[in-house]
């Protein structure tokens, strides 16, 4: 080997960082403008959000002492269940605010009734409704 054909893996070396430094900011691009895009066609849309909070029910909202029997408060679950029943609907009551549930007939407003929940959905045009898409238990 002489000397002359050490520098050339340095060269190729060198090319191939310029080339990954030019695809990396490609990378960075595509990836910005996903982002943009994603952030434009859901603000489009009437943007998804996520609120934490309790399902229960519309007679009794923030709590259900309007239906204890004897001092004793009834089970959360079972109170909004049993005024549902009765004719009430599902409500969702976050930071002390009660919302209206637009989709009553979603299956996880009974299996969490009287829960703390994720809710994830999107607050209609009156500022008091939501359009529940997606609810979770949480603590
Ligand atoms: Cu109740």
């Amino acid at each position: 080997m002489s000397g002359s054909h050490e520098s050339e893996p340095d060269n190729a070396d060198f090319h191939d960082r310029i080339l990954a430094a030019r695809l990396d900011a490609m990378n960075k691009y595509a990836l910005f403008a996903a982002a943009l895009a994603f952030v434009l066609v859901n603000s489009a849309l009437g943007a998804a959000n996520t609120w934490t909070g309790k399902i229960t029910d519309s007679m009794c909202d923030k709590d259900h002492s309007m239906m204890a029997t004897g001092g004793k408060q009834p089970d959360a679950k079972d109170c909004t269940l049993a005024c549902v029943k009765g004719g009430s609907k599902f409500v969702f009551v976050s930071s002390g605010k009660v919302y209206e549930i637009a989709n009553q007939d979603l299956p996880a407003l009974k299996t969490l009734a009287g829960n703390n929940v994720k809710l994830t959905g999107e607050l209609e045009s009156d500022g008091k409704t939501i359009k529940a898409d997606n609810l979770v238990a949480a603590k």
